[in-house]
């Protein structure tokens, strides 16, 4: 590798620009305010042990459940990344129940931006890796501040999303449509710098990753088609091997570069599923498809789903493109519906 050419998360954006002629700039500063709010989440979560600002802090999220002290660290580090720009309408997180309008004073601007500011959060206390996912659209209202319109749009007008992981790197995945590029954080330098171009995800991949401790909790459609990733279908899946995190961000990841389907299925106890359309599977959707991949809630494709409330959830059936399809032949069959 020559050291004295790198190609930074900026550059790469910019020269992307270049094949849109009526391109503005202001998307690519849009994600290097995300890009900054990451290296600053980044920078926390590695301090988090030494500062003692592990655990909970003891406020519950608009979706009960209980907040850890980072996630109010990384919400508030993305609000004040964005909110002062003149870029942004208007914004949602997971962490906040309502619409987040701009502040008075700065001028709303052309694109809505959505995100979960430290997914997995549950995994911090253990050192594991968490991540940050984002998704932005161009606003529908046409002029002053931002509105539900502007937020609750379908996957498919997503302009462009990704996720950081904070890992044992912090890398930021992202997707403007067209392609795959994963920025690995050059510590010494303090930029995310190119390191996986154009990531292609495999049509049926070595891993299935879900939370089995809910096996007696699923459907049947969706108990048969975890058997065919045990094996019991060879003639119409390979057997795979399990993985699970229980961090969407790394287990999707995973998944993406080596190959797999991750699924969080409606059972008894999450009707809907556990995981957010708008803030986990619209943005997950995105870069699946953009991979090559596909994203369904069992058999309705993610990106065509219409929202109708800011939390609203959605069982995931994530990955390569046959593996996903395996998973919707079946509950097709059993006429089981996502
Ligand atoms: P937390 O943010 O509460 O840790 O939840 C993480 C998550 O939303 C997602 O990242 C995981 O894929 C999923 O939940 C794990 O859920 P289970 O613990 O029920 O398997």
């Amino acid at each position: 590798m020559d050291l004295t050419k790198v190609t930074t998360l900026e550059r790469f954006i910019l020269d992307q620009e270049r094949f849109h002629p009526d391109a503005t700039g202001e998307l690519t500063n849009l994600l290097y305010d995300v890009a900054l709010a990451a290296k600053m989440i980044g920078a926390q979560i590695r301090r988090a042990g030494l500062l003692d600002i592990l655990g909970s802090a003891k406020a519950t999220n608009v979706q009960g459940e209980m907040q850890q002290k980072l996630d109010v660290l990384a919400n508030e580090i993305m609000k004040n990344a964005l909110n002062h720009t003149g870029r942004v309408c208007a914004m949602a997180s997971e962490e906040d129940e309502e619409l987040i309008p701009i502040p008075a004073g700065y001028s709303p601007g052309k694109y809505a931006v959505l995100f979960d500011p430290l997914d997995g959060s549950s995994n911090i206390d253990v050192n594991a890796a968490v991540g940050t996912i984002f998704s932005i659209y161009t606003r529908v209202t046409t002029s002053g501040p931002g509105t539900l319109a502007d937020v609750l749009q379908p996957g498919n007008r997503v302009v462009a999303a990704g996720y950081v992981m904070y890992g044992s790197s912090v890398m930021m995945v992202y997707s403007g449509g067209h392609g795959v590029h994963g920025f690995t954080l050059d510590p010494t330098i303090g930029e995310f710098v190119l390191s996986h171009n154009n990531i292609c995800t495999p049509t049926s991949g070595k891993y299935y990753s879900v939370n089995e401790s809910n096996f007696f909790r699923w459907s049947r459609g969706i108990q048969l088609a975890v058997r065919g990733f045990h094996g019991e279908d060879p003639t119409r899946i390979q057997g795979k091997n399990s993985r699970y995190i229980g961090s969407l961000v790394a287990d999707f990841h995973r998944n993406l570069i080596g190959g797999g389907v991750f699924m969080y299925p409606a059972d008894t106890k999450n009707p809907r599923g556990k995981l957010r359309l708008l803030y986990e599977c619209v943005p997950m959707a995105f870069i699946a498809e953009a991979a090559g991949g596909k994203a369904t809630d069992g058999t309705r494709r993610i990106l065509d789903l219409v929202p109708t409330a800011l939390h609203q959830r959605v069982p995931l059936v994530i990955g390569g493109a046959s593996d996903v399809d395996y998973v919707k032949a079946i509950l097709e069959a059993m006429e089981e519906t996502g």
